[in-house]
């Protein structure tokens, strides 16, 4: 690697573990006030984090430089989640430094291994919305695109989930109770955010007098590329009280009174609303929304004014990107701020407003589309509720869509139609699904003002390849040579070497590797003995409806009852692995957990079934956990409804590391088919068109069930209560919605998803035909590198040009 940056002390690949060991010592003396002898992991974990983290900083202030000298764009992603993982083990791969750090604290006597686990998650995030956003600032950082991350610096995470008795439950998540090493405060770095109050009139203009106000505070952690050659930044936001601590009220003993406004700054950034199924129109929800944007825009202002440049400029030096709707209140404060603080008019700042927005759409369930009431946006944002009116009556009467197509409709603010209109470029994530945003979601709009594209998503392959699956990484950086991480593409080359049955081979071994690893784990961890000969057979994502849990869970009982009707076939044996999490308040989701928590008790016990079946659903799904189950899966389960997911980021990550899918033509499964061809994928289930057809027949599941006396059977043993002794109403409802309101089409699509079970069977006893398949999935899966999705993003929608 070349030295991309002037200043810096040591170039990071000239760096010795005896080098490196001499800072970590020096931070762990002087920065931690620690002894050797006395040092905890954690200290441990603190002083290698700072040593690391000094070599993050040169890159990054290069980059800053070089940004600001040559008044390049800044793209800015505002997004309510980031779902970061872990840091450490990431940055020391993308600065070379892996294994010098290792052998470093090998040399001080401590394990690498046990550091790297010891750091808890950066779980800012619901799921895929929140990770696609953490592979996107590692994705522009390696491209050398000059971008800020924008969030909030929630107190708490995604909550953690336990099981008890076979139940989810909730608990807080603290991952701020110890130090957090990435990040640098920046308390000169604060805006004022407003809230309610009212409109006056000053010199003529209407300005917004906010009745209660916060401060915004940055906290800065830097995101580091692939070898080190660029760095971008991750501003989150914390709230603080605008007022002074009422020392008076303190005095005189009202100690309540007095920490109010602290108590009440702080609600804003505390929680991170943990339902990523239904929108809820709860009043925090629309302040943090604000209280993110606000802050975002203000500070892209100041920087946009600093650089000297004219604020009818800001098209040329800004791209915002709206991760879905969640910050969509950036259209209307981004020309409050315009009007009300800069002076222009009405038209030229919609124009300003709509040429630097661009708004990304995740969902087509119409539960999840944000809407507020007109009553609660006025309330909080009076101001915005104004502009928001007068953009609609503009659009109106610029455009004269059809009456029933606007943006306040029912008193009602529909933030989608928002984001639409005041973005220059909407997009949807796979291919399907951007189909779909356009016919289904926003036609009439699309039809007045075409700015619908697609940009399927992408995976950072440093993190889901290089990172989590050293076995695998190391084969193709010795078939193939090194080079790979930046130009997926070059997975290719592996094509020819699957034709090799000594590469195959050792395709085998690095799968195997990490299946007696994760055997290892999940017998310490979760109780349950696994043989890592077993197919793995994998699905981990959040738990809904619409992804279908149920369905593989109904084939597993179906699989199991069939195994003890027929003890002496010669079954291949299989381990069925969940994980994930429901929203708290997703009645439904918490059943279908139940239930295979139920199922996996039952089918564990049985020792008429022993090896050739298991079921296991570790607690507290997240980054870290996927990490360690991913590279070990045989088998990617993505079998939603089709036309439902909106893409998957997961399903990429499964082929990237070797694990042929059985799905659903859904989201990007679709591309994902075309890229590794039918012969290496197990599709099944209808199609989106289908599903819509067959939802019109009412007796739909009636009929599945009475033709499927497999589906018959399953069904009777949940109700008869063989997997809830002593409670047998317990899954009486989920039974009853199976026949009568199945709106996921599990029933329809039950008999096709056996069938292809069965040919995952077969496939898996020919061992040389399935590590073929499996080593052409991580071959074929350059496509999926969220380094082509940042490009695509570049050239599509930001106009921005790598400054690398
Ligand atoms: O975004 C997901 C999609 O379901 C998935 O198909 C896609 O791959 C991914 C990235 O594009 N959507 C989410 O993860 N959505 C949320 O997490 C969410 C969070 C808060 C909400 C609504 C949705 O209020």
């Amino acid at each position: 690697m070349g030295r991309a940056f002037d200043r810096l002390e040591h170039d990071v690949t000239e760096l010795t573990p005896t080098h490196l060991r001499a800072d970590i010592l020096r931070h762990l003396t002087f920065t931690l006030g620690k002894d050797a002898d006395h040092a905890s992991l954690y200290d441990w974990r603190m002083a290698l984090s700072f040593a690391i983290r000094d070599r993050i900083v040169e890159p990054w202030f290069a980059s800053t430089r070089k940004t600001w000298e040559t008044g390049h764009k800044r793209v800015y992603y505002l997004s309510m989640e980031f779902l970061i993982g872990r840091l450490l083990e990431d940055a020391t791969i993308n600065l070379g430094l892996r294994d010098i750090a290792e052998s470093a604290m090998a040399e001080l006597g401590q394990d690498f291994r046990a550091i790297v686990e010891d750091e808890p998650d950066a779980a800012l995030g619901n799921g895929g919305l929140g990770r696609l956003a953490a592979c996107f600032m590692e994705s522009m950082a390696t491209v050398g695109c000059p971008a800020y991350g924008y969030g909030i610096r929630y107190e708490h995470g995604l909550f953690r989930q336990r099981f008890e008795s076979g139940r989810q439950v909730e608990t807080p998540e603290d991952w701020l109770s110890q130090r957090h090493p990435w990040e640098f405060e920046r308390p000169e770095s604060a805006y004022t955010i407003g809230f309610k109050g009212e409109i006056i009139t000053r010199d003529g203009r209407e300005v917004w007098q906010p009745g209660e106000t916060v401060l915004a505070e940055a906290y800065d952690t830097p995101v580091i590329g692939w070898e080190g050659k660029w760095a971008n930044t991750l501003r989150l936001w914390g709230a603080k009280p605008t007022t002074q601590f009422d020392l008076e009220r303190f005095n005189r003993g009202d100690y309540a009174a007095a920490a109010e406004p602290e108590a009440l700054a702080r609600t804003l950034s505390r929680v991170l609303y943990p339902d990523d199924t239904t929108y809820q129109g709860k009043e925090l929800r629309l302040k943090q929304e604000f209280f993110l944007t606000s802050a975002a825009l203000q500070d892209i202002l100041r920087r946009h004014l600093a650089g000297g440049y004219a604020v009818a400029d800001l098209p040329r030096h800004v791209a915002i990107q709206m991760n879905d709707t969640h910050p969509a209140i950036a259209g209307p404060e981004l020309m409050r701020l315009l009007m009300d603080e800069h002076g222009m008019e009405f038209d030229p700042a919609m124009e300003v407003a709509r040429a630097c927005l661009g708004y990304t759409n995740h969902t087509l369930l119409p539960e999840a589309l944000e809407r507020w009431a007109t009553y609660t946006f006025g309330n909080v944002l009076p101001r915005h509720m104004q502009i928001v009116e007068r953009i609609d009556s503009w659009h109106r009467r610029t455009f004269h869509p059809p009456h029933y197509v606007g943006i306040v409709k029912h008193h009602e603010v529909r933030m989608g139609e928002l984001a639409f209109i005041m973005a220059h470029k909407v997009n949807g994530v796979s291919a399907l699904h951007s189909d779909l945003v356009k016919q289904n979601l926003f036609p009439e709009l699309e039809k007045l003002h075409p700015r619908i594209i697609n940009e399927t998503n992408g995976v950072t392959p440093r993190r889901w390849l290089k990172m989590c699956n050293r076995p695998l990484a190391g084969l193709i950086t010795d078939t193939i040579g090194a080079g790979w991480e930046a130009d997926l593409d070059r997975l290719k080359e592996l094509e020819p070497h699957v034709a090799d049955a000594g590469f195959l081979t050792a395709f085998g071994a690095a799968k195997r590797q990490n299946k007696q690893a994760l055997a290892g784990w999940m017998q310490a961890h979760c109780g349950v003995s696994v043989s890592a000969d077993a197919l793995f057979d994998v699905q981990v994502k959040r738990i809904h409806e619409y992804k279908r849990q149920l369905l593989n869970i109904l084939e597993t009982i179906a699989r199991w009852h069939d195994i003890r009707q027929n003890p002496e076939k010669d079954w291949v044996p299989r381990v069925k692995i969940f994980g994930g999490k429901a929203a708290p308040g997703y009645v439904v989701a918490k059943e279908i957990i139940h239930l295979i928590n139920d199922v996996a008790a039952v089918v564990n016990a049985d020792p008429l079934v022993g090896d050739r079946l298991k079921v296991v659903y570790p607690p507290n799904y997240n980054v870290s956990l996927a990490e360690r189950l991913i590279p070990a899966a045989d088998l990617s389960e993505q079998i939603s409804t089709a036309g439902k997911e909106a893409s998957g980021t997961g399903n990429m990550k499964f082929m990237m590391n070797g694990a042929p899918t059985i799905g659903t033509l859904d989201g990007a499964n679709v591309e994902i088919l075309q890229e590794v061809g039918a012969d290496n994928f197990f599709l099944f289930g209808l199609t989106a068109e289908e599903v819509v057809k067959r939802r019109a027949n009412p007796d739909h599941a009636r009929d599945a069930i009475l033709a499927s006396q497999s589906l018959q059977d399953v069904l009777q043993m949940i109700a008869e209560g063989r997997f809830s002794e002593g409670d047998p109403s317990r899954y009486h409802q989920l039974v009853h919605r199976v026949w009568h309101h199945d709106y996921f089409l599990v029933a329809a699509d039950f008999d096709a998803y056996r069938a292809a079970q069965a040919e995952v069977d077969a496939a898996y006893a020919d061992r040389m035909r399935w590590l073929r398949m499996a080593a052409l999935n991580t071959a074929r899966s350059g496509f999926f590198s969220s380094d082509r999705t940042i490009r695509g993003y570049m050239a599509d929608v930001w106009s921005v040009e790598p400054a690398l």
